[in-house]
Parts: C-alpha cells; sequence; structure tokens
C-alpha cells in the first residue's frame, strides 16, 4: 500500500476541529483536552442537528463547515448484553456513521481524520496482550461481533483512503473506558458503571451484598477517558500510520477484584453474589500498548484514583 506524504507533528494551531458525538463520554472528554491547544475551535453537531447515519445530511455540514481536521468518537455503544441483545442496530449505525463521517471528510478536504474503534475488534482468542497485528487473525468474540464489524470497517475505510487518495486518515483502538459521562443504566452500561450504581445502591439501602454478572473472572483493561482523549490528542498530532494504535494502559483486572476494587471506591464493605446467567464474554482482553509507549505517550491515571474521581463525580450529589 502507498502511504500518504505527511510531516508531524500535525500543527494544530488555528484549525478547526471536528469532534464527532460530544455529548458523549469520550467526546466530551476530548472537549475539555482540545480546550487546551490552540486550536481556531472545536466544531459539534448534536443529533437533533446532524443525524450521522444520514449520508446527505453528512455530506452537506461537512462541505458547508470545512473542518481541518476530525475525530470520530460518535457511536452506538454499550455493555456487553446490549451489544448482543441489538446486534443490527450495533452493526447498522456504526458502520453507516464510519462510512458517511470518512467518506465526506474526505470529499470536504479534511487533513487528519482520527476514527476511534474498539479493543473488541480483535479475535476472542488473540494472544495476549493483544499486538495491532492480531486484527483479523481470528473469530471474533460473538457478544460483540456486530460492534467489532462496524468498528473493523471503518479501520479498512481508513486504510483505504489512504492508500487510494493519500489521506492522512489514522485509527486508534481504545480499551474499556470508564469516567465521567458515563451510562450508569443497569442493562446497557458497561461494568464499572453498573458495579458503581450496585454499590452505591447497595450502601445507601443498607443491603448486605451486591451481585455482579459471570463468573468474576474474566479479565479487562480499564482507561480512564480523560487519559483517552489526552491518548487521541497525542495520536491526532504525532502520528500516522495505516495500522490501527491500540489505547489503553497495558495492564488488566479480573471482574472480581474490579468489584472489589469498586466497592472501595464506594465505600461499601458488603459481600459480592455472582449472577451465572448473565455472560462473561472474552476471557482476556489487554492490549499491547508498545506502539504508543514507544511513540511517548502511557496512561496515567492509576485504576483507583479514576474510580474515586468517577463516583464523586456521578453520585457526590446524590449523598
Ligand atoms: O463492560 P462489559 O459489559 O463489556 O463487561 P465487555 C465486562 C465483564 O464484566 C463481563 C462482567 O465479563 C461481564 O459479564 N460484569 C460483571 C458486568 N458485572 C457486570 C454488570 O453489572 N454489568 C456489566 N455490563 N458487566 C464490551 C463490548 O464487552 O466492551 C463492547 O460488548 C465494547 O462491544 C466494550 O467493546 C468496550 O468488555 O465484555
Amino acid at each position: 500500500m502507498s502511504e500518504p506524504t505527511v510531516s508531524l507533528p500535525y500543527d494544530l494551531t488555528g484549525k478547526r476541529v471536528f469532534v464527532t458525538g460530544h455529548r458523549g463520554m469520550v467526546g466530551s472528554a476530548l472537549l475539555r483536552r482540545l480546550e487546551r491547544e490552540p486550536v481556531a475551535g472545536i466544531l459539534t453537531a448534536g443529533r437533533d442537528e446532524l443525524d450521522l447515519t444520514r449520508q446527505a445530511d453528512v455530506e452537506r455540514w461537512m462541505s458547508a463547515n470545512r473542518p481541518h481536521a476530525v475525530i470520530h468518537a460518535a457511536g452506538r455503544v454499550g455493555g456487553i448484553l446490549a451489544n448482543s441483545r441489538y446486534p443490527a442496530d450495533f452493526l447498522y449505525d456504526n458502520l453507516a456513521m464510519a462510512q458517511n463521517v470518512i467518506a465526506s471528510a474526505h470529499a470536504a478536504g479534511v487533513e487528519k481524520l482520527l476514527f476511534l474503534g474498539s479493543s473488541c475488534i480483535y479475535p476472542k482468542m488473540a494472544p495476549q496482550p493483544i499486538a495491532e497485528d492480531a486484527l483479523l487473525s481470528g473469530p471474533l468474540e460473538p457478544t460483540n461481533e456486530a460492534y467489532a464489524i462496524a468498528k473493523i470497517a471503518g479501520v479498512k475505510l481508513c486504510q483505504a483512503y489512504r492508500a487510494q487518495h493519500g489521506a492522512d486518515f489514522v485509527s486508534a483502538m481504545p480499551t474499556n473506558l470508564y469516567g465521567p459521562g458515563d451510562n450508569f443504566d443497569l442493562e446497557s452500561s458497561h461494568v464499572i458503571p453498573a458495579l458503581m450504581r450496585k454499590a452505591h445502591e447497595a450502601k445507601l439501602s443498607g443491603a448486605p451484598s451486591m451481585t455482579l454478572w459471570g463468573s468474576g473472572t474474566p479479565r479487562r483493561e480499564f482507561l480512564h477517558v480523560d487519559d483517552c482523549a489526552d491518548g487521541c490528542v497525542f495520536i491526532l498530532k504525532r502520528m500516522s500510520r495505516a495500522a490501527p494504535i491500540n489505547l489503553g494502559t497495558g495492564e488488566d483486572i479480573t471482574i472480581e477484584a474490579l468489584a472489589r476494587a469498586v466497592m472501595q471506591s464506594v465505600g461499601f464493605d458488603g459481600t459480592l453474589t455472582k449472577d451465572a446467567s448473565k455472560p462473561d464474554g472474552t476471557p482476556r482482553k489487554v492490549m499491547d500498548v508498545s506502539t504508543l509507549a514507544k511513540a511517548g505517550w502511557t496512561a496515567s491515571i492509576p485504576l483507583q484514583q479514576g474510580l474515586k474521581r468517577t463516583y464523586a463525580d456521578a453520585f457526590s450529589r446524590q449523598g
């Protein structure tokens, strides 16, 4: 494949940066982080103003607003249950958003695009820690296959625009994220907000225990969303390559140990029970983050500190 000619770092001075999904957990963290850059403006468009699954609308918006750079942080996201219950929505919406944003960004002359995927694009049984070259080397985890296929298509589309048009489009694969602005709904959320809410409610009601889904033995890696946003800005400015770039801590923890850490951050000292009727998902998911580390970026928010900050942000006002 041919590669675009780019000069790094990509200078954000005086640039207009379009962040899709700016009301989401990742998008709002990106807004906070980009405020510290010398950009001319951060462009946003709420769902009421622009439906990213509508091709003609995205084309019109992009050619009218002409951003210099785009970070595609919008997406239909959810935890293990939401992913397995609504595969049509997860595949269709994420695929449509990816193709509309990437193609219209190219048509509007966008200089740099950062596409955000997820660590779930890698095969279920990929060797751990998962290196970027594990992509498409084996079958996917069934509970999130739909989401993964959409995100893999986005990575491939960025690579295709690089190869065919010399576009400086790059992809980052964040690991499981958490932090302020997360979804705390018990059915559709990821594990950290769910466990935090369960621990909080158990503490308030004086319950003796709380329940986690599955066996508690799966291992996951967690990245605070402010670290994720910082890593994204680093990649936007300093990196350009066809292969995806893993964005995580490189450290993992069992779900049971995570539950105990969450209980500690909340101040709930009851016991844990397990609901074996719920899925475990992939047995282990920890990324090899050496590409970013070699380039000069590592995560800085330790899990326990990040959990405390998240709890204070989401629940402190409720007592
Ligand atoms: O965060 P989570 O839903 O996402 O679940 P995945 C992680 C692990 O925590 C699973 C367990 O083994 C769950 O069974 N778990 C324990 C719980 N208690 C709970 C709970 O109360 N709620 C939830 N949600 N989980 C998602 C993918 O996979 O990860 C997405 O489905 C996406 O596509 C995301 O990539 C980052 O790590 O299993």
